[in-house]
């Protein structure tokens, strides 16, 4: 069964109006593969949201960072699933590990978030990954089988969410996993869905890959068997997010 391949831009906490703009030109003067073989969706902060929703490509579409764990109200500093949909923001980024270990977000809390959100009619690239400690002590299909594990206690219908593995020893660092250290563990990832949910689950949910992606090394990364696509951060404020793209084919 096909997986469609799924590119994600993460720009994090960064950008001005201008540099919004900038990119979101340069997004749009960019020749990429069609809709029926790659989707493509940004992550601006939040307040950048409706601004680049209306000028960004029709073929591209935008995602939340982040969202709250149950319905609006007394929360403040939180944006509720209810005002992303209300902005008609289809995607939402749950579980970075940025947040899991800066602002202590729990596997529990972690599942709680994709589990509303989905509720609410939101697709969800809901985030895993261990650390380099866990990975040198030998856990981390351990750890990232209970970060998922925490998802599928509380979700149901697969449907509209991608895993992405982000190694946090990779994230940001300039070290990226290589293709057959980022395969084993997708490969891990989908025996374990196919194990504790469904092979039909397993067969069809897209685990991309995540942690100083480039356009120099995402081609190798594209040609893993289980890779089905990637969550950039750093690469995706660039020109080069067109190549990454374009190693969908
Ligand atoms: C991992 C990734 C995007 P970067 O966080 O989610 O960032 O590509 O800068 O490592």
């Amino acid at each position: 069964m096909g997986r469609k391949f799924f590119v994600g831009g993460n720009w994090k906490c960064n950008g001005t109006t201008e540099e919004v703009k900038k990119i979101v030109k340069t997004l749009n003067d960019g020749q990429v593969p069609s809709q029926d073989v790659v989707e493509v969706v940004v992550s601006p902060p939040y307040v950048y949201l409706p601004l680049v929703k209306s000028i960004l490509r029709p073929d591209f579409h935008v995602a939340a960072q982040n969202c709250w764990v149950k319905k609006g109200g007394a929360y403040t500093g939180e944006v509720s699933a209810e005002i992303l949909v209300d902005l008609d923001i289809p995607w939402v980024i749950i579980g970075h590990s940025e947040r899991r270990l800066i602002l202590g977000e729990s596997n529990e809390f972690v599942g709680d978030k994709v589990a509303y959100a989905l509720s609410k009619g939101l697709k969800v690239i809901a985030c895993v990954g261990e650390t380099l400690q866990q990975r040198e002590a030998g856990t981390t299909v351990e750890v990232v089988a209970a970060q998922t594990k925490a998802i599928a206690d509380r979700v149901s219908d697969w449907t509209n969410v991608v895993l992405a593995y982000e190694p946090v020893w990779a994230i940001g660092t300039g070290k990226v996993a290589t293709p057959a250290q980022a395969q084993e563990v997708h490969s891990e990832l989908r025996k374990w869905l196919h194990e504790n949910i469904s092979p039909e689950v397993a067969a069809t949910v897209r685990i991309i890959y995540g942690g100083s992606v480039n356009g120099a090394n995402s081609k190798e990364l594209a040609g893993q068997p289980d890779v089905d696509g990637f969550l950039v951060g750093g690469a995706s404020l660039k020109p080069e997010f067109i190549d990454i793209i374009k190693s969908a084919e």
